[in-house]
């Protein structure tokens, strides 16, 4: 399936408010008005419905503007899985089967879930939706969740041996599910955000002539599961052609990243004048600095904002982190890239360099 998709696919047929953020230009790469790189694989969830698939994985590459750290990059891949059953007691005696088979796999194994209601007043049954039913379905989503995270994480050194796996179960809001759920896994210390998903909106099924189903839905990163699997530490690695990177990874082995030594920080701060009466989006400074720097970069921050109490006139400060995963970067090359950093700023921002 093309990346390229139109708003319509992308959005609207998501049930998007037409003034989803997510639409905006500093967030979503757009070709022109009519086509946009698909920002989540959940584009193509009303064309899988209309072919009539029940249960389906689809995995592709989306497209985001979005900010510069390690865990996020500006194309990633997802897999977007669902499931739908007959929306009638025999339907859901067969979710109720599933539940008690998938329940009795997980009270055997190592995995911590923080769980928390499948419905409640702020993660709301839909109008249409019988509560009994919404809440049979949320939970066999739940349960086939942590069992694919336990399938994938299950028995991995470090994760689940001497450790359990954890995973934490968060409310979360998509136009398109209610309830909806964001899981996050435990991770060098941190909750690192997997996946999202929910119960699919009826209007979704609707519009792809589905009839008298319910069902669940949910979108994974598939770097992030990486990330944990492998113990990779920064999300640009995986666009490394290093061969002490490449070669540490075989077909179908499941390994522990050992990272080869990691090159020195070089911080660089930029400061600007912004031309009166404009702004600068953080996901257009982001780019600037990808477009001009590359995965040199580790991490952009904004250090400081002011606001001049005569001129009203407000300054801007960015802080970027360059840091080479391959090799040392130097001195030289460094202020050169920041230099080019700057003159592109000034020339796609007018902005006055301080
Ligand atoms: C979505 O994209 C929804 N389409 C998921 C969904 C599907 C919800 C079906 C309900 C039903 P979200 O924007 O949270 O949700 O992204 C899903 C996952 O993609 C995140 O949990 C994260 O693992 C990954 N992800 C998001 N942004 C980035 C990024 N910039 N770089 C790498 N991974 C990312
Ligand atoms: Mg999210």
């Amino acid at each position: 399936m093309s990346p390229l998709v139109s708003p319509y696919k992308n959005f609207d047929e998501l049930s998007f408010p037409a003034d989803h953020p997510g639409r905006a230009v500093t967030d979503s790469y757009y070709a022109n008005r009519d086509m946009m790189l698909r920002t989540h694989t959940s584009a193509h969830e009303v064309e899988m419905f209309r072919r009539g698939e029940t249960r389906w994985l689809l995995t592709a590459d989306v497209y985001r503007r979005d900010e510069i750290d390690a865990s996020h990059y500006p194309v990633f891949h997802q897999v977007e899985g669902a499931r739908i059953f007959d929306a009638s007691p025999s339907g859901m005696k067969q979710v109720e089967e599933d539940n008690a088979r998938v329940s009795n796999i997980l009270a055997k194994s190592n995995i911590v879930i923080e769980d928390i209601p499948h419905i409640s007043p702020t993660n709301p049954v839909q109008h249409n939706h019988d509560p009994v039913f919404s809440e049979l379905v949320a939970k066999n989503l739940k349960l086939s969740l942590n069992n694919l995270l336990l399938k994938v994480f299950g028995g991995v050194a470090g994760i689940s041996k001497q450790e359990p796996l954890r995973v934490r179960w968060i409310e979360a809001y998509f136009p398109f599910t209610s309830p909806s759920f964001e899981v996050e896994v435990f991770f060098q210390g941190k909750w690192l955000e997997i996946l999202g998903c929910g119960v699919i909106r009826q209007a979704t099924l609707d519009t792809a002539g589905v009839e008298n189903k319910i069902g669940w839905a949910f979108g994974l990163g598939l770097e992030r599961i990486a990330m944990v699997l492998f113990g990779i530490p920064d999300i640009r690695l995986f666009w490394s052609t290093d061969p002490r990177f490449v070669s540490q990874f075989e077909q179908g082995k499941i390994t522990t990243f050992q990272p080869y030594s990691k090159y020195p920080s070089c911080f660089k701060d930029v400061s600007f004048w912004l031309p009166q009466n404009s702004e600068i989006h953080e996901n257009d400074f982001c780019d600037i600095v990808r477009d001009t720097a590359g995965d040199l970069v580790e991490d952009v921050k904004r250090i400081d904002h002011f606001v001049h109490p005569k001129t009203n006139r407000t300054s801007l400060c960015y802080r970027i982190n360059y840091r080479s995963m391959d090799r040392s970067l130097s001195n030289e090359e460094i202020n050169h890239v920041q230099s080019q950093v700057a003159s592109q700023l000034v020339e796609r921002f007018e902005v006055e360099i301080r």
